[in-house]
């Protein structure tokens, strides 16, 4: 810590000593939230960004760092739902909502984003009710960045660099963190110039928890220089991750992967279906490291469920290429079980940004069961019209209903160790084989004569391997 404990913890202490919660005693931050909207912005022209634009990113670095970013917002969710989202981000990242102020103009100001008299305004109405940062709900070039600072005279955060806060904040694991740190090196690269010495007489809060000020002080060729070091660290950790996952492909088990938006209920699912003790949590991504746990289908055979990183709509690209690697169990899976949040009134546009995530790791085609989480919050009338098919199970996860339905449904969709129904004739002396008849089978009937046992038995093939010579028909 710098010293000033007022504000968000620092990223020392944010590494060393990991906290879901806020510490009560800690100050939190006040954020005035800035929304903008242009009117000739063309409805369904705004561009959909993703986990996996990274080709997006690569022509963005080469057209220089001034690239002006794309509005944060996308075709369908309103400067309203917009600024809605932007609160519950500077909720997650530990800040508590001083004002709002929402700005609607014909286009983009190149040097400040919006009018030198707004920002006046809005700097008259941050400074009145002691606001600590402004947070916009757009990407901002660097010099505007800088130049929106020197009229309000306060910090100023964009959405992506609250986002890489928010990551920074939640990653557990040397990857996750390796991986924020490389996205944060790469937001900071061209925003370097001009802004060390602010940078440094800052301390804590948003946006500068991360590499620290020693790194932001120094030059260009020291950020590459650590960039290249937690690049070759990160491959460390992969390389011990692949092996793993080597380790379990070269079982036949099938693999389902959840995904879904952001604070859709995955990870409560997740703990719901295995057991599981991840944390589940409002804040806005409160799981960023995959974890993998093995669950019991109703046929009695396994699977291995991974629960991983939320998405987001304009997700900041410098994470997209961080991430990547992390998506590889979504990618891999025999199944994608899309979790999405009934209960919000902006579901629809949510599963569109899912879709557009699945498009770009090229895992829209594989089996898909669509959750639609939360029902318990949904008016009695409308839950009683919901009706499950093919594609789509209701659940509520939290309160544990319709989760016997979905096992179902994943069982009858997954390939792999297939169960299926047999008799067999055992002798009465055989425990082991009865044991493991008992553990990993469905039982249907069973009849005792003369020493042996006739059973009628649904088990999964690996099972059925191992008790082959036993099989009558
Ligand atoms: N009422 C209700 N709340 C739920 C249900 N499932 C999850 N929640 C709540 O929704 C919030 C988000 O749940 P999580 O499981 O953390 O969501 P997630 O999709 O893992 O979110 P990230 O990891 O942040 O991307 C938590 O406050 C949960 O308690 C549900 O079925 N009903
Ligand atoms: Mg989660």
């Amino acid at each position: 810590m710098r010293g000033d404990d007022s504000r968000l913890a620092s990223r020392a202490s944010a590494r060393s000593a990991p906290k879901t919660v806020q510490n009560p005693s800690e100050r939190q931050e006040r954020a005035f939230l800035v929304g903008v909207e242009f009117r000739t912005r063309r409805r369904g022209a705004g561009k959909v960004s993703a986990l996996t634009s990274g080709a997006q990113a690569a022509r963005d670095q080469a057209a220089g760092a001034e690239v002006s970013s794309l509005p944060a917002d996308s075709p369908d969710f309103s400067s309203e739902e917009s600024l809605d989202e932007l609160r519950a981000l500077a909720g997650s990242a530990g800040a508590q909502i001083a004002g709002e102020f929402m700005q609607r103009r014909d286009r983009p100001d190149p040097a400040t984003l919006i009018g030198k008299g707004k920002l006046e305004e809005i700097a008259g109405a941050a400074a009145s009710v002691t606001a600590d940062v402004i947070l916009f709900d757009h990407d901002l070039t660097p010099s505007q960045q800088r130049n929106i600072e020197r009229v309000v005279n306060t910090r100023v955060i964009d959405r992506t660099q609250l986002i890489l806060d928010i990551f920074a904040r939640h990653a557990r694991t040397r990857e996750g963190q390796l991986q924020v740190e490389l996205a944060q090196l790469d937001y900071m690269l061209p925003r370097l110039a001009g802004r060390g010495i602010e940078m440094s007489q800052l301390g804590g809060g948003i946006g500068t928890r991360g590499p620290g000020e020693t790194q932001l002080e120094t030059d260009r060729r020291k950020i590459h220089r650590r960039i290249r070091h937690v690049k070759q660290q990160l491959e460390d950790v992969r390389r011990v991750r692949a092996q793993q996952r080597q380790r379990r492909e070269s079982v036949p088990v099938a693999t389902v992967a959840l995904v879904g938006y952001t604070n859709a209920g995955k990870s409560t699912l997740f703990n719901a279906l295995t057991q599981a003790h991840v944390l589940a949590s409002p804040r806005m991504f409160a799981t960023l490291d995959p974890t993998i746990r093995s669950v019991e289908l109703p046929s009695r055979r396994k699977a291995l469920m991974s629960d991983t990183v939320g998405f987001i709509r304009h997700l900041p690209h410098t994470l997209v290429s961080a991430f990547r690697a992390t998506l590889e169990e979504v990618q891999r899976a025999s199944l994608i079980l899309q979790v999405s949040d009934a209960s919000s009134p902006i579901s629809a546009e949510q599963d569109a940004q899912v879709e557009t995530v699945l498009k770009e790791l090229e895992a829209d085609k594989r089996p898909r069961l669509r959750v639609m989480n939360k029902i318990d919050l949904l008016p009695p009338k409308q839950r009683e019209s919901l009706r499950d098919d093919g594609q789509t199970i209701h659940v509520s996860a939290a309160k544990g209903i319709g989760l016997g339905a979905l096992l179902d449904r994943v069982d009858a969709m997954l390939d792999e160790d297939r169960p299926s129904r047999v008799r067999l004739r055992i002798p009465q002396k055989e425990g082991k084989t009865l044991a493991l008849l008992q553990a990993r089978a469905r039982i249907y009937s069973r009849t005792y004569q003369d020493g042996l046992v006739e059973l009628e038995a649904e088990a999964p093939a690996s099972i059925l391997r191992r008790i082959r010579q036993w099989v009558i028909e």
